[in-house]
């Protein structure tokens, strides 16, 4: 068992471990990457000052997410098919971050669903939705989410239709996998995923089993989002969901000022600026470079989070400095999920928040607090003109 010191150590190992259809999948952005790419390299680009002969006693990383006391400003954010990362993946990554004391978010686009989640983890999660044109389904799903005690709504709205990713297509990503002449190779060196797998009965989206004419392939699930997900969402919509659900209710997708400012008139209890990962527009910028101009735009209206492109805790750091009041991280955990299940979604926990820890420590900052754009170096045109014209 190779020793486990960073994300990337994970990131190999869930490579090694996981069938090349599913590592992709993590691993992919849409078209040519662009964004995909920038969202961590623009986070190289920022640089920290060091502080020295500061009294580093006492730190903690502790604060809260819409009041709820989390023990860094981290949420697990929803992923699509997770539970094909790792058998059962969504209940053990739910199991991680409640005992880690972070909130986990359970995609619409699960392969365990809301039920499964709750009768198999002690702690209330969070539910991402996904506006249909169904509405039925929505209000069905929203019911379902309040009843199984979810904690807080996390609504999409950057996926009304889907970002074309090409390995998904080339590779024929479908959950449960067929298995071809082309990747039989690959599952067969993939025992411990195909143990897990045939341990478990959870292997399609289960959340939409029913309503789904078919969701077999990525082409028909292609289809299917583009037949069912609802291009007409707009702020009404939004709204009516808020009062529909009537609980705290998060906004992920924000990329710009003018919708952050929307975003807090529709009621946003938090909105998270995110690209999707870089899997939707390509071509936008990165949610780090964007970051200053939301902060700019509601700090103080709304709670800000980040997400898209965090591989360490360093680059949590770098957003709450940027004005960030949390994050959410999607890729770094399930990296633990492919290499070792839910021992790897805490292995994951663990690095980042040893990694904030001492990077705060190392500014002179003891907590989130005390952490501002003053620990930061940034270059004079990280937000360049694009940011000028939003
Ligand atoms: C093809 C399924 O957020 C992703 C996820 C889920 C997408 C839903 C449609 O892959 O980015």
């Amino acid at each position: 068992m190779p020793v486990i010191t960073s994300i990337d150590d994970l990131r190999h190992l869930h490579r090694r471990r996981t069938p090349k259809m599913f590592f992709d999948y993590c691993e992919s952005g849409s078209w040519t990457e662009q964004t995909f790419r920038e969202n961590s390299s623009d986070f190289d680009k920022i640089r920290f000052r060091q502080r020295v002969a500061v009294d580093m006693s006492g730190r903690t990383l502790k604060g809260t997410m819409l009041g709820q006391p989390v023990t860094m400003p981290v949420a697990l954010a929803p992923i699509g098919s997770l539970g094909m990362q790792n058998a059962d993946g969504e209940i053990k990554a739910a199991r991680a971050a409640a005992r880690f004391g972070v909130p986990y978010t359970l995609s619409t686009m699960s392969i365990c669903s809301i039920e499964d989640v709750a009768q198999n983890s002690a702690d209330p999660f969070w539910f991402q939705l996904y506006v249909m044109q169904d509405t039925g389904f929505v209000d069905e799903i929203i019911e379902r989410a309040r009843a199984a005690n979810c904690s807080a709504l996390v609504l999409t709205l950057d996926l009304q239709i889907l970002g074309q990713r090409h390995k998904d297509i080339k590779n024929g990503l479908s959950a449960p996998p067929k298995i071809t002449p082309r990747n039989a190779f690959d599952f067969a060196t993939k025992w411990r995923w195909s143990f897990g797998m045939a341990g478990t009965k959870r292997r399609t989206f289960r959340n939409i089993v029913g309503h789904a004419s078919s969701v077999g392939d990525l082409t028909s699930l292609s289809a299917w989002t583009a037949e069912q997900f609802d291009p007409r969402l707009d702020w009404a919509k939004v709204e009516r969901i808020r009062e529909r659900w009537g609980g705290k209710l998060i906004l992920k997708g924000i990329l710009d000022a003018e919708d952050a400012k929307l975003a807090v008139k529709a009621g946003a209890d938090a909105i998270v600026v995110s690209n999707h990962g870089g899997r939707q527009l390509d071509g936008a910028l990165s949610s780090i470079r964007m970051l200053p101009s939301v902060v700019r735009a509601v700090k103080g209206e709304t709670e800000i989070w980040l997400d898209s492109g965090i591989r360490s805790g360093q680059d949590i750091l770098k957003a709450i400095a940027l004005g960030a009041d949390a994050t959410m991280v999607g890729r770094a955990y399930v990296y633990g999920l492919g290499a070792m299940g839910e021992a790897g979604v805490t292995r994951a926990l663990e690095i980042l928040q040893k990694e904030m820890d001492v990077t705060m420590a190392l500014c002179g900052r003891r907590t989130l607090r005390e952490v501002a754009r003053d620990i930061l170096l940034v270059p004079r045109d990280f937000e360049g003109d694009w940011a000028e014209n939003a």
